[in-house]
């Protein structure tokens, strides 16, 4: 995109969901490390993801995680965000976290388990109409440990069901996205492993069924880039959960370890046609702030998606295609090198300026105090949802 003032523009409007989650303490399977200041409720769980948007202007809505942020009135909440200047975003339901699913939630052996999985699943639709969520995000830790232990195909007899039963209570702009991992908790077989499982479940189904791509579900060396531009081309690409991870599932700010893979990434989204307000393409965070403070950490991880997404767009699509054309190897090469090398910090600074937010969204963050407010003032401070 040659033109500044579409890039420009295309950075504004580019919005990046930030998760509830990310907000409480959290830590590994061996310790929950608890945070001053941590919101004690979905409330302020929500107050903080305003906060995040009043610093950077581009996330403008919450992902929610059901029962982690369970609240009497779903509609006062969706009131409690927009009075904030922020909208409640994807609905996540939880299957993955009560006795009764130490086989699998929708692909248990028992049918009365699986009754169970699919009534939350429609609750949380229940919950999408009250809160005006466009997105149901569906992720399963189904799966199996031992070769044996059940039928693989059965497992995708049920799983079909539950998802038909799902989607045949969708109404308006709804959507259901599909989330794939490649293991754990599972360690023999999972359920949906994979962009194919899921793309085929979504293919099934119906045009409100789409593929997520969570960025650290996938094998060390998997060309995750390709699962985009492949999705985006069968108009099958929901959205994104981003992170940043080196050995498996390690759910650190997004583009911290690998900003090249996050350029990739975008530069497809591009390419594709992602950015634009009709693909449907969603941008979401799905981290995990262990040791850093979490409100800055998830300031720090907006800004690195818009730095990967401005090298992106400063990419010369015409100049590619030649090059491509041409069979110019090294020179299409060159022309996303250049791009990727491409310092956009003033760019993004001067963005910033234009939408009246400071240019230096962290260190205004810092500057402001309010990390030493909410430490003040809120005592207790809930976990995220596992480990408390
Ligand atoms: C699973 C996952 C999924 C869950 C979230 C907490 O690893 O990525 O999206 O809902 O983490
Ligand atoms: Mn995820
Ligand atoms: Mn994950």
């Amino acid at each position: 995109m040659a033109d500044s003032q579409a890039v420009r523009a295309a950075l504004r409007t580019q919005h990046i969901e930030t998760p509830s989650w990310a907000y409480g303490n959290s830590g590994t399977r061996f310790k929950v490390f608890a945070q001053e200041g941590v919101p004690r409720n979905a409330y302020e769980k929500v107050d903080d993801a305003a906060t995040v948007h009043r610093f950077t202007g581009v996330a403008p809505s919450v992902a929610l995680h059901i029962p982690w942020d369970k609240v009497d009135d779903y509609a006062a909440l969706a009131a409690h965000a927009r009075d904030r200047g922020i909208s409640l975003g994807a609905i996540n339901p939880n299957v993955f976290q009560e006795d009764e699913y130490r086989l699998g939630s929708v692909c248990n052996p028992d049918s009365a388990v699986r009754r169970k999985a699919l009534t939350h699943l429609l609750e949380c639709v229940d919950i999408m109409d009250a809160t005006g969520s466009r997105d149901l995000s569906l992720w399963f830790a189904d799966g199996t440990n031992y070769p044996g232990q059940d039928s693989i195909t059965a497992r995708q007899d049920r799983l079909s069901e539950a998802l038909r039963d799902v989607y045949a209570r969708l109404t308006g702009d709804q959507r259901m996205l599909l989330e794939y991992k490649l293991f754990e908790p599972a360690f023999y077989s999972t359920d949906v492993p994979d962009w194919g499982t899921s793309y085929a479940h979504c293919v099934d189904l119906g045009p409100r069924a789409r593929v997520l791509v969570d960025t650290g579900h996938h094998a060390p060396g998997t060309n995750i880039e390709f699962i985009v531009a492949f999705l985006l081309y069968r108009a099958r690409l929901g959205g994104f959960h981003f992170n940043s991870r080196f050995y498996a599932d390690d759910d650190l700010m997004v583009g911290s370890a690998d900003p090249f893979q996050l350029f990739r990434i975008m530069t497809e989204v591009v390419l594709g046609g992602g950015l634009s307000q009709t693909s449907g393409v969603a941008f979401m965070l799905d981290q995990c702030h262990n040791i850093e403070p979490k409100i800055p950490a998830l300031i720090r991880s907006v800004l690195n998606v818009q730095d990967a997404t401005a090298k992106a767009l400063l990419v010369d699509a015409d100049a590619l295609r030649q090059s491509q054309v041409d069979g110019d190897v090294l020179g299409a090469n060159a022309v996303l090198m250049d791009a990727f090398n491409t310092d956009v910090r003033p760019l993004l600074a001067s963005v910033r300026e234009d939408m009246g937010i400071d240019p230096d969204p962290v260190g205004a963050y810092r500057r402001s105090g309010h990390q030493e407010k909410i430490a003040a003032e809120r005592v207790g401070g809930s976990a995220a949802g596992w480990g408390a």
